[in-house]
C-alpha cells in the first residue's frame, strides 16, 4: 500500500510506536518556531530543564505579537528573548520584522522537514512540503533540548483540489468553503493532505493561506506536496538548494477525500464570531462598514497585499471606512516600498502599520463600538479584536479592499460592474523577495551570551505530584467551543503579563466570568466543566498554566481542542471526558468528590472514573491518556517528568550529556 506524505515524513522523523492511527507517537522535530508571547515561557522553562544549548537543525524566535512596547514589560521580554537565543544558540526575529508564520516561511521553510512551533498557526510552511504543528511551548523546549515529540497518529485526509480559482476568488475563499463545509472541529485529529490538478494552480503563497487557516479547522496540520511552484518560491527567495520534492504515493490510501473544485469558488466572508461562519459575500453584502485591515499571518504577504493595493491604486477609501494595512514581514513593507505601492496606497487613504500581529488580538486599530470591520485574518472570536461585542468579518483582501472603497460589503464583482474600470488584479510573485536580513540575528551574530531578566520575568509555576483524592466545586461550567482567548485573553492589558503567570492569572476566564480567578483562589482548588472543542484556537499554555495556577485540578469537558488538551496534561490538570447527559445535568457550583484513588487509577491505566455529585448522584468520567500522558500528570506536569526522564538517562537529556 502507497504512503500519503504526512506518512512519509513522518517515517523518517519516527524515533518512537508505530503509524497507527490513535497511536502515540514519538517523531524527530528538525525545526522549532517560538513567539514573544509564548517565547518567554519557552526559554524559563528550557533554563528550567538545565538544557544549554539548542538541538534542533533551526531554532527561531521572533518578535511580533507586541512589537508597539507599549509598556516596559514588553520591552524587557523582548530582550530576554534576544538575550535566550544568543545564549542557547537560535536566531532571533527582532521586533517589527515580521510575523514569525511569514519571517519562517521567507527564511527556512523547507519541503520534508518537521517543525514545532510555539503558535498554533506553525503548520503555515505545509505549502511547502513541511510538517509543521504548532504545540505548548514546553513541548517546543523540550523539542529544541533535543528530545522527540510525542503525538496521537493523525488520520491523515485528501482534500482533492480541481478546476482553477475564477477572477475574484482567492486562496481564502478556498480555506473559507472548508470550514463552511467542515467546521471549526471538523479537522481535528487530522492532516489534510491537499492534492489533485488543482494544486499547480496555486502558488506557494496562496498555498500557506490555505495550510495557515487549516489550524481554524482544528487540523493537527496541512500540507501540500512540492512541484515546479515550490522550486519558484523557493528561488525567488534564494533558497533554491532546499529545495526537494516531496508527495504522497500514487497509491496512498487516505481516510477520507473531500473535493473542492476550485472554478466553483466564489467570494466567501465569516460572520461574526466564529471562522466557520461562512457566507457568500453577497448574502451579506450592504453592511456599513467602519473599518478594513489587510494583513496577518495568513494574508499578510506582499502577494495579498498587491491585489488590495491594486484595487484602491487612483481611487479613495470610503469617508465613512478607514482601512489599515499591517503587513506580514518587514521584507513584505520593503518590496512594496521599493515598488511604490506603499506611497499608492497612502494615496488612497490607506494607513500602512509596522509589520506586526497587533489588532489580530486586539492590540491597536480596535474596531469602534457597534461598529463592523473586514478583516484579512483568520480569527473573529468574540472579543479577540479588543471589544466585547464585536462585529469581525474574515475575507479576501479583493473583498476587504473592495468593501474599503464601497464603504459597506460587496462582492468584488458586484463593485467591478458598478465602477466599469476596475479589473480583477493578478495574484503575482516579485521577481526576488530580495528585502534586507538587517533584523534576523543567526547564532553567529548573537550579542548576548547569558539571560537578561528584567523584573516582570518570573519563575515558571511547578505544580505538586497528583493526589489520591481529587475533590472540589465546580466552579465554572461553560459552552461549547470556549477558546483560548476566553480562558486568557491577549489584549494588551494582559497580554504584558505573559511572563509573570501570579499576575496573569487574574485574568483568568475573566472573558467568561470576572469572579472566576478570586472565587477559585478562595475555593482552594476546584474544576471547571465545559461542552465540546474545549480550548480551541492558540498554543498559548497559559491557558492551562494559569488554572492550574489557581488551583484547577480537573476539567470535565465532553471534548477538548488538541493543543489545550496536551498543555492540560503538561501541567498537571486532568483532562476528564463527560457525555452530553452529564453535561447537561452539571450545574455550577456542584461538589464534586472523584470516588476513585485517582493517582493510583491514573499509574494503572484506569480509565473510568466515578464522580459523586452534592453526595447525591454519580456520574462515569473518563480519562484517555497515554501512559506517557499518565505518567506527566502523576509528576504534576511535563517539567517535572522531563527532569526524572533525563535523570534516568532518556527523554530531553541536558545538551552536554
Ligand atoms: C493567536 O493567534 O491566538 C496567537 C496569539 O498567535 C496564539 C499564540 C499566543 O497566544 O501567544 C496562537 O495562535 O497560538
Ligand atoms: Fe499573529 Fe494573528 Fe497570526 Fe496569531 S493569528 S500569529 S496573532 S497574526
Amino acid at each position: 500500500m502507497g504512503q500519503t506524505l504526512t506518512e512519509k515524513i513522518l517515517e523518517e522523523h519516527l524515533v518512537e510506536g508505530e503509524l497507527e492511527t490513535g497511536e502515540e507517537i514519538g517523531i524527530e522535530i528538525d525545526q522549532v518556531l517560538t513567539q514573544d508571547t509564548t517565547g518567554t515561557m519557552v526559554w524559563l522553562q528550557f533554563e528550567a530543564m538545565d538544557l544549554d544549548e539548542v538541538q534542533t537543525e533551526i531554532a527561531a524566535q521572533y518578535c511580533d505579537h507586541q512589537t508597539y512596547q507599549f509598556d516596559f514589560k514588553n520591552t524587557d521580554d523582548h530582550r530576554f528573548l534576544r538575550s535566550a537565543a544568543g545564549t542557547y544558540g537560535a536566531y532571533f526575529s527582532r521586533p517589527g520584522n515580521g510575523i514569525c508564520h511569514n519571517v519562517h516561511k521567507e527564511n527556512f521553510a523547507a519541503p520534508g522537514k518537521t517543525m514545532l512551533g510555539s503558535d498554533s498557526h506553525t503548520p503555515t510552511p505545509g505549502g511547502l512540503g513541511e510538517l509543521a504543528i504548532g504545540a505548548g511551548g514546553i513541548d517546543v523546549a523540550v523539542a529544541m533540548g533535543g528530545a522527540p515529540y510525542y503525538i496521537e497518529m493523525p488520520e491523515v485526509h485528501n482534500v482533492r483540489l480541481e478546476g482553477e480559482l475564477p477572477e475574484w476568488s482567492s486562496a481564502k475563499d478556498v480555506i473559507l468553503e472548508l470550514l463552511r463545509r467542515l467546521s471549526v472541529k471538523g479537522g481535528v485529529g487530522k492532516v489534510l493532505e491537499y492534492t489533485g490538478p488543482g494544486v499547480e494552480t496555486l502558488s506557494v503563497p496562496e498555498r500557506t493561506t490555505i495550510t495557515n487557516m487549516g489550524t481554524e479547522l482544528g487540523a493537527t496540520s496541512s500540507i501540500f506536496p512540492t512541484d515546479e511552484k515550490t522550486k519558484d518560491y523557493l528561488s525567488r527567495q534564494d533558497r533554491e538548494d532546499d529545495y526537494e520534492e516531496v508527495g504522497p504515493d500514487e497509491d496512498a490510501e487516505y481516510a477520507d477525500t473531500i473535493v473542492v473544485d476550485l472554478s466553483d469558488i466564489e467570494p466567501l466572508i465569516a460572520c461574526p464570531s466564529m471562522p466557520d461562519n461562512v457566507v457568500p459575500v453577497r448574502e451579506v453584502a450592504g453592511e456599513q462598514v467602519e473599518q478594513v485591515m489587510v494583513g496577518s499571518c495568513t494574508n499578510g504577504g506582499y502577494e495579498d497585499i498587491l491585489p488590495a493595493a491594486k484595487i484602491v491604486e487612483g481611487r479613495e477609501v470610503n469617508k465613512k471606512t478607514e482601512m489599515i494595512v499591517a503587513p506580514g514581514s518587514k521584507q513584505a513593507s520593503e518590496l512594496l516600498a521599493r515598488e511604490g505601492w506603499v506611497a499608492e496606497m497612502m494615496a488612497a487613504g490607506v494607513n500602512f502599520s509596522e509589520a506586526t500581529c497587533g489588532a489580530c488580538i486586539g492590540i491597536g486599530h480596535v474596531p469602534a463600538s457597534d461598529s463592523v470591520s473586514l478583516r484579512t485574518f483568520n480569527r473573529n472570536f468574540e472579543g479577540r479584536s479588543g471589544i466585547e461585542d464585536d462585529n469581525v468579518y474574515l475575507c479576501s483582501p479583493e473583498v476587504a479592499a473592495a468593501a474599503a472603497i464601497k464603504g459597506e460589503i460587496i462582492d468584488p464583482r458586484d463593485l467591478a460592474d458598478e465602477l466599469g474600470d476596475l479589473d480583477a488584479p493578478d495574484y503575482v510573485l516579485p521577481d526576488k523577495y530580495n528585502g534586507s536580513k538587517a533584523d534576523l540575528i543567526t547564532p553567529e551574530e548573537a550579542v548576548d551570551d547569558e539571560l537578561i531578566k528584567g523584573p516582570n520575568i518570573g519563575d515558571v509555576p511547578l505544580k505538586d505530584e497528583l493526589d489520591a483524592k481529587l475533590e472540589g466545586e465546580a466552579l465554572l461550567k461553560m459552552d461549547d467551543n470556549i477558546t483560548t482567548d476566553h480562558i486568557i485573553p491577549a489584549t494588551q492589558d494582559i497580554l504584558m503579563y505573559r511572563s509573570n503567570v501570579p499576575k496573569l492569572s487574574e485574568f483568568t476566564l475573566s472573558r467568561v466570568d470576572d469572579t472566576f480567578a478570586e472565587r477559585s483562589l478562595e475555593a482552594d482548588g476546584g474544576f471547571l466543566v465545559a461542552g465540546e472543542n474545549y480550548g480551541q484556537g492558540s498554543s498559548r499554555e497559559h491557558a492551562a498554566m494559569c488554572p492550574m495556577y489557581l488551583g484547577i485540578e480537573g476539567v470535565f469537558a465532553q471534548s477538548f481542542a488538541r493543543i489545550h488538551r496536551a498543555n492540560l496534561f503538561n501541567f498537571g490538570i486532568v483532562p476528564y471526558l463527560i457525555d452530553e447527559e452529564t453535561y447537561e445535568k452539571l450545574e455550577q457550583g456542584d461538589d464534586l468528590e472523584v470516588v476513585d484513588d485517582v493517582r493510583e487509577g491514573v499509574d494503572s491505566g484506569q480509565e473510568e472514573f466515578t464522580v459523586r455529585v452534592n453526595d447525591d448522584w454519580e456520574f462515569t468520567a473518563t480519562l484517555d491518556a497515554s501512559e506517557r500522558e499518565r505518567d506527566m500528570l502523576a509528576l504534576g506536569g511535563k517539567l517535572a517528568w522531563t527532569k526524572e526522564q533525563a535523570a534516568g538517562g532518556s527523554g530531553a537529556a541536558p545538551a552536554d550529556d
